[in-house]
């Protein structure tokens, strides 16, 4: 299939994507918080009662995996690529392989993954995989992000990009400008506006189809540390703007990452964009924690008790589906 479609398959109306790519790492942080050991078999197991959800099809187009779980198989003897397949839902990789020291300013970060990625692509493609994913992070503090930060981030976005589309796979482009600190919206605005700049100039050099991408931002907040209140209309308003004036209109759609915000605010955030959007950019969710928090912690009363951990997903994939309509309210949230 074309990429062009691909993407917008990734952006169907109604539809959003589960991150579901925590690295062993992170992963081990998330269980060791609900109590659970973590080993690749209840890795695999909290994954796979979110993938066999009833109706996740409806609301959920892809999801994110991590190299281990595209590699396993469920209890039923079918391959995790196999399995999201049959239910029409596309299956993703993510490729980076973590953040390291970013030589010259060693409290900022740089991703690492690009040696041997056109050959690793070949392989995911070949296990299924229809998309990839790639995450740059930018923290904002008095002096940072520094000018070497935001460029040497975008160059490699833009080179995993390239990549990605030459192995007919469509990129997701994640810039995440961290909500950490005590900065107001303003600053996140000039922040993340200076960064999707850099990332758009790179791209464009590395020549990227922009058709064939999915961006995926943060939104614009104040800082988790400022005290301040994150009004939903204001998030949306300075959202949109900040998107309109440095994402070019050939990009489909942006899928944007939840980045600590609480499952409700997630939620609540989507909905006020949809709700104001007057672009022809589709406005969705690619979220790992406002998806999982609360099936997480249900799924870890008993592992074994598959259904209700799905029903707690579900009415998360539900309630950020009509966000990315703006058709989310109160009430259907409380009728959930
Ligand atoms: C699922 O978490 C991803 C990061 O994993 P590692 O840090 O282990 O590599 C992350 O990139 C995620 O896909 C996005 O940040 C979206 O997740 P949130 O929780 O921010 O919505």
């Amino acid at each position: 299939m074309e990429i062009e479609k691909i993407a917008k398959l990734m952006l169907a109306p109604g539809k959003g994507i589960l991150a579901a790519d925590e690295s062993t790492g992170t992963m081990t942080k998330r269980l060791d918080s609900v109590g659970v050991p973590s080993t690749p078999e209840n890795r695999l197991n909290f994954r796979e009662t979110l993938f066999t959800s009833n109706k996740a099809k409806d609301y959920i187009s892809g999801v994110i995996l991590y190299d281990e779980t595209l590699r396993q198989t469920t209890s039923q003897g079918i391959s995790i690529p196999a399995l999201l397949e049959k239910q029409n839902i596309i299956p993703g990789i993510k490729v980076d392989t973590g953040v390291k020291p970013l030589a010259g300013s060693a409290e900022e970060t740089i991703t690492e993954g690009l040696n041997g990625l056109r050959e690793r692509l070949q392989e995911y493609y070949q296990l299924g995989a229809r998309f990839a994913k790639w995450r740059g992070v930018y923290k904002i503090s008095n002096i940072y992000p520094s000018e070497a930060a935001i460029v040497a981030n975008a160059h490699s976005l833009a080179r995993y990009a390239a990549l990605v589309q030459e192995a007919n796979m469509v990129p997701i482009v994640e810039p995440e400008v961290l909500m950490d600190g005590k900065h107001d919206m303003q600053k996140c605005f000039d922040v993340t506006a200076r960064v999707l700049h850099e990332c758009f100039h790179q791209l464009k050099i590395a020549k990227v189809k922009l058709e064939g991408i999915v961006l995926k931002p943060n939104m614009i907040l104040n800082g988790s540390e400022s005290g301040i209140k994150n009004e939903n209309e204001m998030v949306a308003k300075k959202t949109l703007e900040c998107i309109k004036s440095n994402v070019p209109e050939e990009v489909p759609g942006i899928a944007f990452l939840s980045g600590g915000q609480t499952e409700l605010e997630a939620t609540r955030n989507l909905n006020a964009i949809n709700k104001i959007n007057n672009t022809e950019f589709v406005f969705t969710f690619s979220y790992g924690r406002a998806l999982q928090q609360s099936a997480l912690k249900k799924w870890a009363e008993d592992i074994t008790n598959a259904s209700d951990t799905q029903n707690e997903f579900i009415v998360r994939a539900l309630m950020n589906s009509l966000a990315s309509k703006g058709e989310w309210n109160e009430a259907k949230e409380i009728a959930a």
